[in-house]
């Protein structure tokens, strides 16, 4: 089964500047780890990051007719993008919102999110090891989990 790993603007810079916020981990690092998690419970993870909303768009559709279910961290697009939102709608496929930081412990206009009301849920806060937990999330709304 496969999952589709979606990381938004600016995330390719991660491990390279703001670590007190975002940690040392690199993109390429987190998503080998989440590749291997994934593996536990015989998931295949396609990952890709962009800096473009409509690309990002693009993989949603794409994931349709390949993918189980989506982790998606949509940085910055999270606070903006209704087209994101409704590329998740209109696949319909389960998703799982990832944020490193705890959007809600920052500024106000992090604190909503246009994606969260059409995903599984959202995981915000945990850092890297986010992105772990949003595969079990995953794992266990597809009942891959005891
Ligand atoms: O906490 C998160 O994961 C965010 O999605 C990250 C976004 C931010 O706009 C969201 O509010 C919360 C920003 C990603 C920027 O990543 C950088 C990484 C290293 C250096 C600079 C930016």
């Amino acid at each position: 089964m496969e999952i589709a790993l979606l990381n938004g603007p600016n995330l390719n810079l991660l491990g390279t500047r703001e670590p007190e916020i975002y940690g040392n981990t690199t993109l390429s690092d987190i998503e080998q780890r989440v590749s291997v998690h994934a593996a536990r419970y015989e998931m295949q993870v396609k990952a890709f990051q962009s800096n473009h909303e409509g690309a990002l768009v693009d993989a949603i559709h794409a994931a349709r007719t390949s993918a189980a279910g989506i982790i998606i961290n949509a940085g910055a697009y999270t606070h903006t993008s209704i087209g994101l939102r409704d590329a998740i709608s209109g696949v319909g496929l389960p998703t799982v919102e990832i944020h490193l930081s705890n959007i809600y412990a920052r500024d106000a206009f992090r604190h909503h999110s246009y994606l969260a009301a059409v995903c599984v849920g959202q995981i915000s806060g945990f850092g890297w090891r986010g992105y772990l937990l949003a595969v079990d999330a995953l794992a266990g709304h597809l009942g891959l989990l005891p």
